[in-house]
């Protein structure tokens, strides 16, 4: 029995790197043979998807209330194949999880974290969590905001305020600052631990 796969999340802010890190520990893994999947939420290909794309590129209004369950929505969506990949002895790297869910719609006001975090309750729980930083200066010499909704500074310094009350021990608090190999090669170190250490343990979920 070669045990279960590993559930790795990156998270952080926009423009730290999360997508290119994720691809990058995808082909890494996959080349030394580990069997890997990637995911990305919101997956914008899926029925809640589409309309959480028209929503994000401002093609359609929703309650904040609404589209936040609808992100929601979007994990649970996947959740049996997530299950069944891990449980099968597939890695899964997952660009943007649930902490985004909660982090970014309570930036909003309406709602609170802990209103907030109720629909992840039974999500599967993540062995760890890549969580990218980057100061202020590194962030604006990269590439700019397009405009979907949430992009801008103000909005997303609250982002960033609320992702550090989700922390816990399975996060590991990365500074992005570096060249892209070097950055993966560090996020490498931590994924290829935390594979060995979980691949006999039962998978766990988010709990109330
Ligand atoms: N986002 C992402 C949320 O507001 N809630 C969620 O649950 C998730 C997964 O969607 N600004 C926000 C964060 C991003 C936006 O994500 C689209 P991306 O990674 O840029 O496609």
């Amino acid at each position: 029995m070669p045990g279960r796969g590993a559930l790795i999340v990156l998270e952080g802010c926009d423009r730290v790197g999360k997508t290119t890190q994720a691809s990058k520990l995808l082909e890494k893994l996959q080349h030394r043979g580990i069997p890997t999947q990637l995911l990305k939420f919101p997956d914008r290909s899926t029925s809640t998807g589409q309309i959480i794309n028209s929503y994000l590129t401002r093609k359609m209004d929703l309650p904040d209330k609404t589209v936040h369950l609808l992100f929601s929505a979007n994990r649970w969506e996947s959740e049996p194949q997530m299950k069944k990949l891990l449980n099968s002895g597939v890695t899964l790297i997952v660009d943007r999880y649930s902490h985004s869910g909660v982090a970014f719609s309570a930036a909003k006001n309406e709602m609170s974290i802990h209103w907030c975090y109720q629909p992840e309750i039974g999500l599967p729980k993540p062995d760890l969590v890549l969580f990218l930083t980057l100061n202020e200066t590194a962030i604006s010499k990269r590439s700019g905001f397009g405009d979907e909704r949430y992009e801008n500074s103000e909005f997303l310094k609250k982002v960033a305020s609320n992702f550090q009350r989700l922390k816990d021990d399975a996060w590991k608090i990365i500074d992005a600052d570096k060249d892209i190999e070097t950055l993966n090669k560090e996020l490498l170190l931590h994924v290829e631990k935390v594979i060995e250490s979980v691949k006999d343990t039962h998978l766990s979920y988010f709990d109330p």
